[in-house]
């Protein structure tokens, strides 16, 4: 990313935001964030793949996302934690060569296209929306007019939504996560309520592996949890470390949930997984995985909603 491009995406970022009290436009050695600072909550977003890095909920003062201490912010690869935006595809894609892992819209500058504030009776701002869009969306044989807004809300919760809308005139599938590092204590001592049924073990890729009745994580752990019925209710999951709930997440329109560790030999081979940062992170993922088909005209809406 050259100076000029960036200096083109802040210009845009300014005068995007430059009615909103709640916005403000900071370019670092680290990239160009959109930083949100409301009466309920503050966030700070890369526009380097829309990549959420920070929600803190004024109530509590509790950073509710992890970055690793080693994660990379020269845009050669996405920062590792935070919120990375899994789109056209979740995980690799054999049918496209040299197919970036997670698909490629977080491995590029997006732009803030509409905010909104809205404001309580004293005029404080208690809900900001950002709609963010990527700068390209045809790439690797996906159509042009396969289009994907962000939508984030901050406010008491931190709420990420993406919609597709398949405005081509063919069938295209579909995959995706918000593909969230929350900041746990003790990898240990976490416990994960409100995941049920069963699951899809990556790791040794067995189906059926039925869901602990105690959810802890011991070892490293790649699963995807498909909902039985596609989701026609919300689903409910929260963190609690000892007897102390750490993070409420809510997903609605995923057809699974998707929980990562890496453990220990798994990030040691990672060169931006800090030493034992793996103990201080925990993935809880909303997906589309397995793929999902879009019909033209159809859209899909995936939401994770947490505090
Ligand atoms: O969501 C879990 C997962 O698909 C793991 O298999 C692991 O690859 C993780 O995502 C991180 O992927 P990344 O490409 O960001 O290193």
């Amino acid at each position: 990313m050259t100076n000029a491009n960036i200096s083109i995406d802040e210009q845009a970022l300014q005068s995007a935001i430059q009615t909103f009290t709640s916005l403000t436009c900071r370019l670092s050695s680290d990239g160009l964030y959109l930083d949100i600072s409301n009466s309920k909550a503050s966030a700070s977003l890369s526009m380097f793949g829309a990549h959420l890095c920070s929600f803190i909920a004024n109530k509590d003062g509790r950073e509710r996302l992890w970055i690793s201490d080693s994660a990379m912010f020269d845009a050669s690869t996405p920062i590792r934690g935070g919120v990375p935006i899994c789109w056209p595809w979740f995980g690799a894609n054999n049918k496209i060569n040299d197919a970036p892992s997670h698909g490629f819209v977080r491995n590029q500058m997006w732009r803030l296209n509409q905010a909104k504030e809205v404001k309580d009776e004293n005029g404080e701002v208690v809900e900001t929306h950002c709609y963010l869009k990527p700068t390209s969306l045809g790439m690797f044989s996906t159509p042009a007019t396969l289009n994907l807004t962000l939508m984030l809300k901050v406010s008491t919760y931190c709420e990420i939504t993406l919609i597709t809308e398949n405005q081509s005139s063919q069938r295209v599938e579909v995959s995706q996560a918000i593909h969230s590092y929350f900041a746990i204590e003790d990898i240990n001592q976490v416990v994960i309520n409100g995941l049920h049924g069963t699951y899809y073990n990556k790791l040794d890729n067995t189906h059926n592996n039925v869901s602990p009745s105690l959810y802890t994580i011991k070892q490293e752990t790649d699963r995807v949890h498909q909902r039985a019925v596609k989701s026609v209710t919300d689903e409910r999951i929260s963190l609690s470390d000892g007897d102390k709930n750490i993070i409420n997440i809510l997903h609605s329109g995923h057809n699974s949930t998707v929980v990562w560790n890496p453990w220990i030999e798994k990030s040691a081979k990672m060169k931006d997984m800090s030493e034992g940062g793996y103990k201080t992170m925990l993935c809880i993922e909303a997906a589309t995985e397995p793929r999902e088909a879009l019909l033209p005209g159809q859209k899909l809406v995936l939401t994770q909603k947490f505090d």
